[in-house]
């Protein structure tokens, strides 16, 4: 019971630091198709941000969001021909599994300013151009 008491102050304190609308969301449109990777907007402000991935193609994509100063096109990848995750100067801050044609997914996270690339890690797919870069600013008080 006391466990329970706990939980439910948690959540209450939880609920508290979200009211007032305090924090807003920037919500990014992104289509996923043979090979492209396109969101709606390149640039978004810091904060929470809702990714609303869907899959316009005939194959499975998924979507990394990667924090990194290296060009879109000079991510290392491997023999797989994927992009290594845990490589110098890549950092994997979220991913979306693999989506069916035609599913639709939303990814939610939280981005701090910086210079990032949204990219699909099929084998192949970062290569043949499943890859756009993203900016996120300061965002305005
Ligand atoms: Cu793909």
């Amino acid at each position: 019971m006391k466990r329970f008491a706990c939980c439910v102050l948690v959540v209450s304190v939880l609920i508290g630091a979200c009211g007032g609308g305090a924090e807003r969301s920037t919500t990014v449109k992104v289509d996923l198709r043979e090979y492209r990777l396109e969101p709606d907007r390149s640039s978004v402000p810091a904060g929470l941000v809702v990714f609303k991935l869907r899959n316009r193609g005939v194959m499975r994509h998924e979507m990394w969001v990667v924090r990194t100063d290296l060009g879109v096109n000079d991510l290392p990848t491997d023999e797989n021909d994927t992009v290594i995750p845990d490589a110098p100067g890549v950092n994997v801050v979220a991913k979306e599994a693999p989506m069916l044609p035609r599913a639709r997914a939303e990814l939610r996270v939280r981005l701090s300013p910086g210079s990032y690339v949204l990219l699909c890690n099929l084998a192949g797919h970062y290569q043949r151009g499943m890859v756009s870069s993203f900016r996120v600013v300061s965002a305005k008080r």
